[in-house]
């Protein structure tokens, strides 16, 4: 018995610390960009790396952060994005988040959509996002 308790809790998965918190996207037609916002908690005692988003809501899936440069504000792709440990990280309006680039589907405010979060240490995470402005 005991033999099997353990065999078993080999295959549990790792404990993630990591906490994906208010998770939601602008409404979007059909053909068009939105983006999805969230706060990333990660309550572990090591860093952990976020490397890669996958969805299906777009042709395109990407991690971006908004930047100044004199009076233009832009956007550039960014690879990764490192929450230090005992720490948290916004993605929101303004700052980091994630593009959808030519969106499948009309997305309307209350839809509800999923999108897959890739990390280092804690692996795959599927996050729940809402639909609104
Ligand atoms: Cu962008």
């Amino acid at each position: 018995m005991l033999r099997i308790i353990l065999l078993l809790l080999l295959f549990l998965p790792a404990k993630s610390f990591i906490q994906i918190k208010d998770a939601w996207m602008r409404p979007a037609a059909r053909g068009m960009n939105s983006a999805v916002y969230f706060e990333i908690i990660n309550d572990g005692s090591s860093a952990d790396t976020l490397y890669a988003v996958k969805s299906d809501l777009a042709k395109l899936t990407e991690m971006h952060e908004t930047y100044q440069r004199g009076n233009m504000t832009g956007m550039r792709k960014v690879n990764n994005v490192v929450v230090k440990p005992k720490s948290s990280f916004k993605f929101q309006p303004g700052s980091h988040h994630i593009m959808l680039i030519t969106m499948q589907k009309e997305m309307k405010q209350g839809d509800k959509a999923t999108i897959l979060l890739r990390f280092k240490r804690s692996g795959d995470i599927k996050v729940n996002v809402e639909v609104k402005m």
